[in-house]
C-alpha cells in the first residue's frame, strides 16, 4: 500500500494527477467483452445451470445436487472468468446490487421485483458470502446465471470473497457443514477470478469498497491484475477497491486518511472523490461495503453513492435494502425494500442508533431532492413502494419484506454493522 504521505501530497497537488504522461495501455475490456459475447457453455452444462437456477429459486437449496455437479458449475465459471481482466465494462440499462451476505431469501425477493437475467441485466458489487446462512446458495445462483447469460450478469469481488475473510465469518463453516472443505477451496478459486471494478456506459464506476489514491487514470485500471493470493489481495489498488470507505461528517474534508475502522486501506473525503471523478471523466462512484439505514446513501456532494442490498443485516440492524437501477439513458433510481421490524427484537442501543442514523440522513439528503450528480441526464428516486405497485394501497407496508423470516435465516451470532478487518491486520501494516 502507498504511504499516507504519498496520498496526501498527491491530493494537495491535483494538477499532477492529470499531467502524468502515460501511454495508454490497450483496453483489456474490449477483448473480454468479445470473448463473453461468443462464449457458450456446453449443452449439458447449460442444462445443469438451469436446473440449479430453478431449484434455487423454487426451493432455496442445492440439496439433491452432487458435489461433482457443483464442481462442474464452479469449474466452468473459472473457465469463463479466467480471461476476464480486473476492470470490465457494462452498458446500461443495468440493476446494481450491493452486499447480499448470505441473505438468500432477501436476494430472491429483490430479484422478484427487478426481474431475473436475461431480461434484466445485473451487476453485483461483492460480499455474497459470510454473515448470513445461505452463502453457498447465493454464489451458486449468481454463477449459474453468469454461465447462462454471460453478458447480462457481472459479479465483482468484495472483501469477503477472499479466503482469509470467509474462513472466519461464516462461509467456511457453511461449506464444511454442508459440503466439505474441498469445495470451500474451490469456491475461493472462483473468487480469485472475479473482476474488481466495472465502468457502466463510460459514466458510472462501480466497485465493492471505494476509490484509491493510486488510480491515476483509466490506464491504472487497464493494467490492474486480478489478485490471486492473500498478499495480492492485501496490497495496492486491489486492496483499496475492495476495502476503502468514504469519510463522513467532519472527516469528509480530509483528502485521504488511514482507514482505522477497517484497519486497512483508506478513508477518502469529498475532494478526493471529486478529483477522481474529474480525472476519470465519470459522473458518480457506486460502491457497497457499508450498511445504510435506508439501503443507499449519497456522500461527497453526491459524487458517490453506497448501495446495500441485505435488509435487516444479520437479523439485527433494522436497515432497508436498495438496488440501483440505471436506465439506458443513464437516469437512475433506487428500489428500496423496507424491513418490517419487530421493535421488541431490537435492543435499546440499536433503536437509539437507528434514530441517530435517521437524523444524520437528514443532513445527507437521501434520496437526492433535485438536480443530481453533474453530468447525469437526470435523477429520479423511486422506492419500491411507489415504483412497483399500482394498487394505491399502503404500498410500503405491502412491500415490506418479511423480516421475521429474514432474521431467522441469518446468523444468530452477533456481527458488526461494518466489517472490521482482522484480515488486514496482516496486510502489510
Ligand atoms: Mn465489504
Amino acid at each position: 500500500m502507498a504511504g499516507s504521505s504519498t496520498a496526501s501530497s498527491r491530493a494537495q497537488s491535483p494538477s499532477n494527477l492529470s499531467s502524468i504522461p502515460t501511454v495508454p495501455s490497450a483496453d483489456p475490456t474490449i477483448a473480454y467483452t468479445e470473448h463473453e459475447k461468443k462464449w457458450v457453455a456446453k449443452p449439458e452444462v447449460r442444462g445443469l445451470a438451469k436446473r440449479f437456477v430453478n431449484r434455487l429459486i423454487k426451493h432455496q437449496t442445492i440439496d439433491g445436487f452432487t458435489d461433482d455437479e457443483v464442481n462442474v458449475i464452479l469449474n466452468t465459471t473459472i473457465e469463463l472468468l479466467s480471461p476476464a481482466p480486473a476492470f470490465i465494462r457494462m452498458t446500461a440499462p443495468v440493476v446494481i446490487f450491493g452486499d447480499t451476505h448470505g441473505q438468500f431469501s432477501d436476494l430472491l425477493r429483490l430479484f422478484g421485483h427487478v426481474g431475473y437475467p436475461p431480461s434484466t441485466r445485473v451487476l453485483f458489487l461483492g460480499d455474497y458470502v459470510d454473515r448470513g446462512r445461505k452463502s453457498i446458495e447465493i454464489v451458486m445462483l449468481l454463477f449459474a446465471l453468469k454461465l447462462l447469460y454471460p453478458t447480462q450478469v457481472q459479479v465483482l469481488r468484495g472483501n469477503h470473497e477472499c479466503a482469509k475473510m470467509n474462513r472466519l465469518y461464516g462461509f467456511y463453516e457453511q461449506c464444511r457443514r454442508d459440503r466439505g472443505v474441498v469445495l470451500w477451496k474451490k469456491f475461493n478459486q472462483v473468487f480469485n477470478e472475479l473482476p474488481l471494478c466495472c465502468l457502466v456506459s463510460e459514466r458510472i464506476i462501480c466497485m465493492h469498497g471505494g476509490i484509491s489514491p493510486d488510480i491515476k487514470s483509466l490506464d491504472t485500471l487497464y493494467k490492474l491484475k486480478k489478485p490471486r493470493t492473500h498478499a495480492e489481495c492485501d496490497t495496492g489498488v486491489a486492496l483499496d477497491l475492495m476495502w476503502s470507505d468514504p469519510a463522513a461528517g467532519a472527516d469528509a474534508c480530509c483528502s485521504w486518511q488511514f482507514n482505522k475502522m477497517r484497519n486497512a486501506s483508506w478513508m477518502f473525503g469529498t475532494e478526493s472523490v471529486k478529483e477522481f471523478n474529474r480525472i476519470l471523466d465519470i459522473d458518480i462512484v457506486v460502491r457497497a461495503h457499508e450498511v445504510c439505514r435506508n439501503g443507499h446513501l449519497f456522500y461527497c456532494d453526491k459524487n458517490l453513492v453506497t448501495v446495500f442490498s441485505a435488509p435487516n443485516y444479520c437479523g439485527t440492524d433494522g436497515n432497508a435494502a436498495s438496488v440501483m437501477r440505471v436506465s439506458k439513458d443513464l437516469k437512475y433510481s433506487f428500489l428500496t425494500m423496507k424491513p418490517r421490524l419487530n421493535k421488541n427484537d431490537l435492543s435499546k442501543e440499536k433503536m437509539e442508533l437507528l434514530d441517530k442514523q435517521n437524523k444524520n440522513d437528514i443532513k445527507s439528503p437521501n434520496p437526492m431532492p433535485k438536480g443530481g450528480p453533474p453530468g447525469l441526464a437526470s435523477y429520479s428516486s423511486l422506492d419500491m413502494a411507489s415504483s412497483t405497485t399500482s394498487s394505491g394501497t399502503d404500498s410500503s407496508e405491502s412491500l415490506a419484506s418479511d423480516m421475521s423470516s429474514s432474521a431467522a435465516s441469518t446468523a444468530s451470532s452477533s456481527c458488526a454493522t461494518t466489517d472490521t478487518s482482522s484480515a488486514s491486520k496482516s496486510s502489510g501494516k
